[in-house]
């Protein structure tokens, strides 16, 4: 990369191996469910995630949209937090193309949401209201700087929501990095969820694509909605041979991003004018802001700084930045990330 691109995981290119699998993938038509690689990719998926059936879709928050699609009917409500990336990123897709209803609870600062405060969110049936109908967590949770969710909170939480009869789906975007973090598998941190998205085209490096995973006949009711929302890829194994190679190669290596922001964030946190968030890092992400006492400078000034450095760098707040760590990301990187920093602040 010309570039060194701590943006997002998302930006992550393709790795050679991907390329290769790309050019040879054996495709057909997946809407016909004909795709033999996507047909493997979506077994794989399942397996790794303990669910009976897997269904591959453009991206994170198509899987979530479906996901909520198929468990929820218009006029239904969804509890989830204020910081969660479907609630705050997602184009409002529930609302806007499902007539669903959000239900925000705060996020807790280790991104979950109070058990106590979900228990009361969860209403009695009454004309007047919405039916709750499904929890979505987010598992590493972005917003709240990649931190894990622990497995015996998720299982809190579906307890709680199949005792009232509720649904829960987990965004796992980042659910290996969860599971790396945390030296557990995905699939017992999937497991209390009835379904669950994580994405091949952020940390694991693959070009495009995520994978809704649940029961058979809960994959079923999502194609469905997949192809409603113009989803229904044709020849995508070519997309698919790229996510087999992630699953297969991309995963154990997560552990080294995580080493990487760690040191990069020793090294940031030494420099005046920066204040690491509590925390920070937990898993790939940095999130910190500009010192009061040290620089006036705003945040969009030091990232256009840092870019004539050739160092990219999230701006998420009037004085605040995301970093994320990554496969393009090597210890060279972290080294000329924090002469950059010195050198601008
Ligand atoms: N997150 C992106 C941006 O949209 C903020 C990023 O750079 O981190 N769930 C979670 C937890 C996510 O972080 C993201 C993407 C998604 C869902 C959506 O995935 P895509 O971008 O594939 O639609």
């Amino acid at each position: 990369m010309n570039f060194i691109d701590l943006r997002s995981d998302t930006v992550t290119l393709p790795t050679p191996a991907m390329r290769r699998a790309m050019a040879q993938a054996e495709v057909g038509d997946d809407v016909y469910g004909e795709d033999p690689t996507v047909n493997r990719l979506q077994e794989m998926a399942a397996e790794k995630l303990g669910k009976e059936a897997g269904l591959f879709v453009v991206s994170g928050t198509m899987g979530n949209l479906t996901a909520i699609l198929t468990h929820c009917q218009r006029g239904d409500e969804v509890i989830l937090g204020n910081k969660s990336h479907t609630f705050l990123f997602e184009a409002g897709g529930m609302s806007a193309l499902g007539g669903v209803h959000p239900c925000q609870l705060p996020n807790q600062p280790d991104g979950t949401l109070d058990l106590a405060g979900i228990q009361s969110a969860i209403r009695e049936h009454d004309d007047h209201e919405p039916v709750s109908r499904l929890i979505v967590l987010e598992n590493t949770h972005n917003r709240c700087g990649g931190v894990a969710l622990s497995l015996e909170y998720t299982r809190s939480v579906g307890e709680l929501a199949h005792q009232h009869d509720l649904q829960v789906h987990l965004d796992g975007a980042r659910l290996f990095n969860a599971a790396v973090d945390l030296g557990t598998s995905a699939k017992s941190l999937a497991e209390p969820a009835d379904s669950v998205t994580f994405c091949l085209s952020k940390a694991l490096c693959a070009p495009v694509g995520s994978v809704l995973c649940g029961s058979e006949a809960f994959i079923r009711s999502a194609r469905r909605i997949r192809k409603q929302l113009g989803g229904g890829m044709r020849q995508a194994g070519i997309l698919a041979a790229a996510g087999i190679v992630a699953l297969d190669e991309m995963v154990d290596r997560l552990v080294e991003d995580h080493r990487r922001a760690a040191n990069l964030a020793v090294g940031l946190a030494a420099i005046p004018g920066l204040k690491l968030d509590p925390g920070t890092p937990y898993t790939n992400m940095i999130f910190m802001s500009l010192s009061e006492e040290h620089t006036k400078l705003l945040a969009v000034d030091v990232a256009r700084a840092l870019r004539k450095e050739k160092i990219l760098v999230g701006v998420v707040g009037e004085r605040s930045f995301r970093l994320v760590t990554h496969y393009w990301i090597d210890d060279q990187a972290v080294n000329m990330t924090l002469e950059a920093f010195r050198k601008v602040l």
